[in-house]
């Protein structure tokens, strides 16, 4: 075995409600997608909600021991003070057949949908709307029994920035004013979701983590590097443990909070230069080009930013897990090398010191990729969406034996990874 990871680390996959379960009709992304706001629809998606025992079968036959998912909001509560029992009873049954089968679940309670009735009161751009979230997470304490790891967000910072910021994302709303308010709510929200879920669960946040790399030399764009960087990646999180959120314009007051673990979803790293637009905040986010070849997204492929993230996030000291990684291909080959790449960073950080407890691949199956749609293939499952078919690619295996080996045997890291770190 070349690479050997500890015991306690956690194989897994990633998912999100919306993106696989289908018939997804209470929340905001769904009212867009049918009235053409959004390019593809999401329909049955993956119908996960109705194959879920066949997909949790097919992840314990390939072994992986963890599976990160979120619940859905508006299934709960598909209109205001209307419960679903159903929904949550399908939620418990997933949640019981993944413990039978000795896998893990990492629950998150947001991944970007809300129900459509929430935001419909201006969702969390309202201090005043934190009591239907409230009342979501006290049926979540419920509904989680027996869960260890939960965290409250996905991404919080980019449901910001692309609901509010550029708004291509629902609720489609242009206004920086209203952004820094609701990255604001959103800290407010997880720290009242602490207070309920603390000592009862592992309670953290995940945070998407792109590396901010300056676009030259220039002191400007260093500059410009570091403000995107503290902005987009180190504020939020900074305000979980100061009680104080450093929006672009103005600072807010938050309840001081904590979070007992960091999950990094982590994919690649953005080039930064520096602007004279106010309204960008004196810097130009782009994708950095930083591999020949891109993904179906568009993405360079860059491994050894999984380790700055790891290291960068460590500074919280908090246990950290990354919770997303993953890429976009047909080429399935790729896909292992991709995998293979970057755990071999995952493994250095390990070695280095780095509180590192579980590596989840975005994602499991092909899935509703937002604006995107169906297109990219994320999976290591293959879907096809006339038959709901599911085929585990190559990757799928591959990815099992490691799982199950806790380790990358020598001959996989020879073919597919990187000889020098
Ligand atoms: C994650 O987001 C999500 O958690 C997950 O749901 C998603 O499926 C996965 O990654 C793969 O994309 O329009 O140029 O601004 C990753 C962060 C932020 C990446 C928004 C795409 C839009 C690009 N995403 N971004 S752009």
């Amino acid at each position: 075995m070349k690479i050997k990871f500890p015991e306690y680390f956690l194989f897994g996959t990633a998912t999100a409600a919306h993106q696989i379960e289908g018939n997804n009709k209470w929340n905001d992304w769904w009212y867009y997608e049918q009235i053409g706001k959004l390019p593809y629809k999401s329909g049955k998606a993956c119908n996960h909600w109705e194959l879920y025992k066949e997909d949790i079968n097919l992840m314990a036959e390939l072994g992986y021991n963890a599976y990160r998912f979120s619940i859905e909001w508006s299934r709960l509560f598909p209109e205001e003070g209307n419960f679903n029992e159903e929904a949550f009873n399908r939620y418990r049954e997933i949640i019981d057949l993944l413990l039978e089968k000795g896998i893990t679940p990492n629950v998150t309670l947001h991944h970007f949908t809300s129900p459509l009735w929430f935001m419909k009161k201006g969702g969390f751009a309202r201090e005043e709307n934190l009591k239907y979230w409230e009342q979501y997470v006290d049926k979540a304490a419920d509904l989680l029994k027996g869960v260890k790891i939960v965290a409250t967000f996905n991404e919080p910072m980019v449901y910001v920035m692309m609901g509010y910021l550029t708004a291509y994302w629902p609720p489609f709303v242009k206004s920086p004013f209203k952004a820094f308010r609701v990255a604001s709510n959103l800290l407010k929200a997880h720290a009242l979701a602490y207070d309920t879920l603390r000592g009862k669960f592992d309670v953290g946040i995940v945070k998407n983590i792109p590396i901010m790399l300056p676009a030259s030399e220039s002191e400007r764009d260093k500059k410009a590097a570091q403000k995107a960087d503290y902005l987009f990646n180190w504020s939020f999180l900074d305000a979980i443990w100061s009680g104080r959120y450093k929006g672009a314009f103005k600072s807010y007051k938050v309840p001081e909070s904590d979070a007992d673990f960091i999950g990094i979803n982590y994919y690649t790293a953005s080039e930064v230069k520096h602007s004279w637009n106010p309204l960008k905040f004196f810097f130009d986010a782009k994708l950095a080009d930083l591999s020949e070849r891109k993904t179906q997204m568009g993405w360079s492929v860059y491994p050894e930013g999984i380790y700055k993230a790891i290291k960068a996030v460590s500074r919280y000291g908090k246990p950290m897990y990354i919770t997303e990684n993953g890429i976009a291909t047909l080429d399935d080959e790729w896909r292992v090398e991709f995998i293979i790449q970057h755990l071999q960073y995952v493994y250095k950080a390990i070695e280095d010191g780095y509180d590192v407890n579980g590596y989840f691949y975005w994602s499991l199956m092909d899935n509703y990729e937002w604006r995107e749609g169906f297109e990219p293939r994320f999976g290591l499952i293959e879907i096809d969406y006339e038959t709901f078919e599911r085929k585990p690619r190559k990757s799928a295996y591959v990815y099992g034996e490691i799982a199950q080996k806790k380790g990358i045997k020598e001959e996989l890291v020879e073919k597919y990874g990187l000889s020098s770190l």
